[in-house]
């Protein structure tokens, strides 16, 4: 038996497509069952559904020999944990979206960084923040959030934020600007380095099909 981990949301929706180019479908819906093992159309192939930020545990472990990640979660997972026992082969070229840092709209970012002031940021990406403004030489005291980042610089907790953006739709509707672009991130797949010498034979071609569907527009 193969087990993929997932998350649900975009990451499930995106990586659906991409198994039935490889000629997997998953039974079941991820947001109407309760189900956290999704059963597929082959007998040696499941899915199971984990938290976004849990995929790379799993697949670590053992508890999935693949799974589907964002960037943003698997950088921030190797800066703390480290990569020992996974492999990273395919960028799979979903849930694209891009690492930025946002501010009100009224604030003067690029003002206050030019009089090498202290900014608070808060951001669930500790690690890539911490990079990011080093880099740049700009003073920071990070703050980590779990979620809705964008509610920081409204209500003074924060004077800026690093978060993901995609459309840009949530700034715009909570009056914040972009000012840096820090990278930009789409989901990866990752593999169990023990299972892949192991059951190579099952691996080896789920791998190679999912590369094969990312390389080739459908
Ligand atoms: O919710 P949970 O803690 O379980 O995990 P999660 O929030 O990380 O999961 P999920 O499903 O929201 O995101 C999974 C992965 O999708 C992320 O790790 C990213 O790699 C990728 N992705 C792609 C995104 C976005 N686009 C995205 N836009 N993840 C989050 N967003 C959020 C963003 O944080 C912001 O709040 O959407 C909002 C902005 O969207 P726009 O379109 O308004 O710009
Ligand atoms: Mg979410």
């Amino acid at each position: 038996m193969l087990t993929l981990a997932l998350s649900k949301g975009r990451i499930f929706e995106d990586t659906l497509p991409m198994l039935a180019r490889a000629g997997i479908t998953v039974s079941g819906d991820p947001e109407s069952t309760r189900k956290l093992i999704l059963p597929t159309n082959r007998p040696d192939v499941r899915v199971v559904l984990v938290r976004a930020s849990d995929v790379p545990t799993y697949v670590r472990y053992g508890g999935a020999d693949i799974g589907v990640a964002g960037l943003d979660v698997l950088r921030e997972y190797i800066a703390g944990s480290g990569s020992d026992g996974l492999y990273l082969p395919v960028d799979l070229g979903i849930a694209r979206c891009r690492l930025s840092v946002a501010v009100r709209h009224d604030f003067d970012y690029a003002g206050q960084v030019k009089q090498g002031a202290r900014l608070r940021v808060a951001t669930k990406y500790l690690h890539m923040a911490r990079e990011h403004f080093a880099t740049k030489g700009v003073h920071v005291d990070l703050v980590k959030l779990y979620g809705s980042m964008e509610l920081a610089p409204l209500t003074g907790l924060a004077d800026a934020i690093v978060d993901l953006v995609s459309t840009g739709g949530t700034l715009k509707a909570n009056g914040l600007v972009e000012v840096e672009h820090i990278m930009d991130i789409s989901a990866r797949l990752i593999v169990n380095q023990a299972a892949l010498k192991t059951r190579t034979a099952l691996l080896k071609p789920l791998i190679d099909q999912l590369r094969e569907a990312a390389q080739t527009p459908e």
